[in-house]
């Protein structure tokens, strides 16, 4: 199976090598070498008496203009990142509190409120009163309430209450705590510009904080007001790879990140104009396929096919059979603009936010939304006409069927059963040994990494041997998706103790948990977890760890802060945004521990990572006295008849 998806994406470059379509891999390459002083995070130019560089070698200037040296540059650098990436997450997130809001008052009729059980339990989170009051009335104070996160006066955000009171306790002490979500972007601009904070750990410190904003405000806020408005993910059986399209269907691919424009697209689709008008261009009927975080949604939500992660979006277009691609926001490259006019691929612009220029624009609002999704099918099938059949290439017989849609709530109801969703059995399989921990493979994948490489494939297939479940989200559960690692069939992967329980519970040894903004659930997961006892009183006990291997976007640095901030000691693959700042980097990979009791790791060798995760959770496990040994018999009584019961609903439930 392996074999067969590395094909498809070196087929595709050769494909497109053959077409004389230029590719990432080519732009690249046309970079190397990348500007030293960048690469460092040693440029500044925030000012204009910039901009300045500081010598690696110690032979050039030490400082810049202003006097500001490399700490305060690479810490000002990763503070920015940090601000940003929590502003794309939580500006979508604000997106779809609007979108509740207005769902909530009638004004888009093309929505409605799909999980009531969800918003009666963030109503709870809120404070909002439920008690004799209509659906809509509730949604709507949900949704003005979650807009509130963004630019309330005073106090934290409210989801941090859903952490461990420890946790919460070391946020406080550290003064990390967020408040407004758009307060913390606003400050990470107002401290990182000339003259402004320039005390390396201080700044470190705000973007610990912007990005628990992030994780624990803007992307929560999405995540869960994704699920009542479209549902909340339950195991969907779907397919990935570019093989989901169909060479005698009319192809649209939609692309970007925020739902609401992939929901009113499928729901356009089952208007019968649509099929009639299909059939009636020759087609016999309509793709609807995602890339990137759109398709994580709407995989893991419908089971609706996934053509790729965001290095295959240039690919998606040279299958010559797309008629058409429409994008929202984030992650979409320029470069489409050019990859579509070797083809007849239309391609469509919906938000005034993000325009591309030389796209066609259709402006795709809340109340208009399924007019808009409509038109933009209609173009697309009005394109069909235009294909030219000699260049369809679809790389043929790769698509693994997948299963997804591991939302936070579907693992615990899976685990503990129909009558006892709980996070127990996870723990006690944790405790016993069955499964040795959790690791989230988060995020981007990466020109840097060889086309084909399937970094995250190797690295979940070398976790779950050892016995470690993985979760995955954004284009790293994509790669994973596409790489056939989603399927219970796996479990023959699996070293004996995970594959027992995968076994018991019908899953999947890699779990598909969502988008980039579905991160939070696994910080809402791990919070159950240490509240389900038996693991610590904190996250930073639990063995887990989080991995993104080929990082590239400043949301992938604002989910790494807010995953170590949250206490989970995380790995990047290839360079550290910091690595010309060695007190900074060693704050980070060092003295981040003592503040919040984890830490970053950065490391170019790919192939050791996954040796460094099973080191650290193994270094967890004998934290929590948790790895006994047969040979060890040092338990007096006590500690042995807790650790009976402990153990005792695991082999009751199960086995
Ligand atoms: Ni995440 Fe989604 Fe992919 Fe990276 Fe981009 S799609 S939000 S940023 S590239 S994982
Ligand atoms: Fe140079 Fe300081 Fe201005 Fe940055 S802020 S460009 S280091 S003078």
């Amino acid at each position: 199976m392996e074999e067969k998806q590395k094909a498809v994406d070196q087929v595709m470059l050769d494909r497109m090598k053959e077409l004389k379509v230029e590719t990432l891999y080519d732009r690249y390459q046309a970079q190397l070498p990348q500007c030293g002083y960048g690469s460092l995070a040693l440029c500044c130019r925030h000012c204009n008496y910039g901009p300045c560089n500081i010598d690696p070698f110690g032979n050039g200037p030490k400082k810049g203009v202003c006097g500001a040296d490399a700490n305060t540059f690479a810490a000002r650098h990763f503070l920015r990142m940090s601000g940003a990436g929590t502003g794309c997450h939580s500006d979508h997130g604000r997106a779809v509190a609007h979108l509740l809001v207005a769902t909530a008052r009638g004004e888009a009729p093309g929505y409605r409120i799909k999980d009531v059980e969800k918003l009666m339990a963030v109503a709870e989170f809120f404070g909002v009163k439920t008690k004799d009051r209509k659906i809509n009335e509730i949604a709507e104070e949900v949704g003005e309430m979650a807009l509130m996160e963004f630019g309330k006066p005073y106090g934290t955000l409210l989801f941090l209450k859903r952490a461990p009171e420890a946790r919460q306790k070391v946020w406080e002490k550290a003064g990390i705590a967020p408040r407004a979500i758009d307060r913390e972007v606003c400050e990470s601009l107002h401290r990182t510009g000339m003259g402004g904070d320039q005390d390396y750990r201080n700044l470190t410190k705000q973007a610990m904080r912007v990005a628990l904003a992030d994780g624990w405000g803007g992307s929560m806020i999405a995540t869960e007001l994704q699920d009542i408005l479209f549902g909340t993910p339950k195991p969907v059986q779907g397919r990935s790879n570019l093989g989901v399209l169909k060479k005698d269907h009319v192809n649209i691919v939609v692309h970007g990140h925020e739902p609401q424009l992939a929901e009113a697209i499928v729901a356009a689709s089952n208007d019968p104009d649509v099929a009639k008008a299909s059939s009636a261009a020759g087609a016999k009927g309509v793709v609807i396929a995602g890339l990137c975080c759109t398709a994580n949604e709407l995989l893991v939500r419908h089971g609706i096919p996934m053509a790729g992660h965001t290095t295959m979006q240039e690919a998606a277009i040279a299958t010559g059979a797309v008629e058409l691609m429409v994008v929202d926001i984030q992650c979409i490259m320029q470069a489409l603009i050019e990859t579509a006019k070797h083809f007849h691929t239309k391609f469509i612009t919906t938000l005034s936010k993000a325009k591309i220029y030389g796209a066609e624009h259709v402006e795709f609002t809340d109340e208009h939304a399924l007019e808009a999704a409509k038109k933009i099918i209609m173009m697309a099938i009005e394109n069909f006409k235009n294909r030219d059949n000699k260049k369809v290439f679809i790389p043929g017989g790769a698509e693994p069927d997948v299963v997804a849609g591991f939302s936070h709530e579907t693992i615990k109801y899976m685990l503990g059963g129909r009558y006892r969703a709980s996070y127990r059995p996870l723990n006690d399989n944790i405790i016993n040994g069955r499964i040795r921990g959790v690791v989230g493979i988060a995020g981007c994948t990466s020109p840097r990494i060889g086309a084909g490489e399937e970094s995250y494939v190797s690295l979940a297939k070398e976790l779950i041997a050892n016995n470690i479940l993985v979760v995955g989200t954004g284009c790293a559960a994509g790669q994973c998706a596409s790489g056939g690692l989603m399927i219970p069939e796996l479990k023959d992967l699996c070293g004996e103790g995970l594959r027992e329980v995968c076994e018991a519970v019908g899953m999947p040894p890699v779990l598909h948990s969502g988008a980039c903004v579905d991160n939070s659930r696994i910080l809402i997961a791990l919070s159950e977890m240490v509240k389900e006892g038996g693991l610590g009183s904190d996250i930073s006990e639990l063995p887990v760890a989080g991995v993104c291997l080929e990082w590239m976007h400043e949301k992938a640095i604002a989910i790494g802060q807010y995953f170590v901030a949250s206490g989970v000691y995380t790995i990047f693959g290839m360079n550290s945004p910091v690595a010309g700042a060695p007190d900074m980097q060693r704050l980070l990979t060092k003295e981040m521990e003592e503040l919040v009791g984890a830490r970053w790791a950065f490391e170019r060798d790919l192939k050791k990572i996954g040796k460094m995760v099973m080191d650290h959770i193994e270094k967890k496990r004998d934290a929590l006295g948790i790895n006994v040994k047969k040979e060890r018999k040092l338990y007096d009584m006590a500690e042995r008849r807790a650790l009976e019961r402990e153990c005792k609903p695991v082999s009751g439930h199960h086995s």
